[in-house]
């Protein structure tokens, strides 16, 4: 895992004993409830225990006791320990449904993210096209999250949001949030999805008001300003090739990219291949269409999601690799 993604796990500030901060209203609301059934629970944990053990000390079997009345209907009582927890479930119904139409429901004015999940990383992608593997949002703004999935099942969840929903490959589904506080929040996959499922883990980046266009003109004009190879680094830790191929000589899922261009590789056919411009951009873009001997075909394909441009730059990283 890089370094930025271990960040992930450090929180803005500490939250209760219960939850992560509550970084959105609905989050609020969520922990409103929870708090409620706490503490309706333990009440009636309190007084149906507390009175069973005082009845069953009162009302033990005795040597010479005699019941002194028979079991009776109590109708009052009845009515009452019926109508009070109906009451009461109904306030949870109410209150549980009303927040669940809130999470469901976006306002009409939205900013749109698209999202795309596969074995083991995170592409958020913006309006202009640009893609990143962290979430960045701008404050108080709603925000929709329109996903899918490139391969399995993933689960996209954002405990400080208290929102979480599957992305299920061939369809869309889709959520919504408005943060309330500036700052880092854990994202992490909630399905599990193989092997490297738990190093699904990114972050939102919550930006003040403002700072957000500023942050997104200037992540998507490195490509052109940075010198290509140190753009393909960028991408390589960005876009989640560092989950299965390394910058140092060991095998990970995939072959390792060091000292490896310019020479001949075997492939799991028999034959060999030059490691050269054209096979590291038909890697990228149909992995399974050469297979290296040793590696099973699990490479997910780039095509459309990096351009022309960046796999340049990632080739031109591959070669400043000795
Ligand atoms: C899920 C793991 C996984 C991810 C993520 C992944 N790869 Fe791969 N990659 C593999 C495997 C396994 C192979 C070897 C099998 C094959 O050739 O398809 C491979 C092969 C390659 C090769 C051929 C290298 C060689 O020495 O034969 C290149 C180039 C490559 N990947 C580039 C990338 C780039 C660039 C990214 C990120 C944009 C990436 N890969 C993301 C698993 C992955
Ligand atoms: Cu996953």
């Amino acid at each position: 895992m890089d370094p930025k993604t271990m960040m992930a796990v450090s929180e803005t500030d500490g939250g209760s004993f219960w939850f992560p901060t509550a970084g959105t209203q609905i989050a609020k609301e969520v922990d409103g409830l929870f708090y409620f059934i706490l503490a309706l629970s333990t009440f009636f944990f309190l007084l149906i225990v507390g009175l069973m053990l005082v009845f069953v000390v009162i009302y033990r079997r005795r040597p010479g006791y005699a019941r002194k009345f028979a079991p009776d209907h109590n109708s009052t009582l009845e009515v009452v320990w019926s109508v009070i927890p109906a009451i009461l479930l109904i306030l949870i119904f109410f209150q549980g449904f009303t927040g669940f139409l809130d999470m469901r429901t976006p306002p009409a004015e939205t900013y749109e993210i698209k999202v795309v999940a596969k074995k083991w990383s995170w592409a958020f992608q913006y309006p202009n096209g640009y893609i990143e593997g962290e979430l960045h949002v701008p404050v108080d703004r709603a925000v929709k999250l329109t996903m899918t999935s490139d391969d399995v099942i993933h689960s996209l969840y954002i405990p400080s949001f208290r929102i979480k929903m599957d992305l299920v490959p061939g369809r869309y589904s889709s959520m919504w949030f408005q943060a309330n506080q500036v700052g880092d929040f854990p994202l992490l996959c909630a399905e599990y999805c193989g092997t490297k499922h738990s190093d699904m883990l990114s972050r939102v980046i919550v930006h003040p008001s403002g700072e957000f266009e500023k942050w997104l003109e200037q992540a998507s004009n490195l490509m052109s300003t940075l010198p290509p190879p140190e753009a393909g680094k960028l991408l390589y830790n960005r876009r989640g090739c560092a989950q299965c191929h390394s910058m140092d000589a060991t095998a990970r899922t995939g072959p390792s990219f060091s000292g490896t261009f310019g020479t001949s590789q075997p492939l799991a056919d028999g034959t060999t291949v030059l490691i050269d411009e054209n096979y590291i951009r038909e890697s990228i873009l149909e992995p399974m269409a050469k297979v290296r001997a040793g590696y099973r075909p699990v490479m997910p394909s780039y095509k459309g999601q990096l351009k022309d441009l960046e796999i340049d730059a990632i080739i031109e990283f591959i070669k400043s690799l000795k």
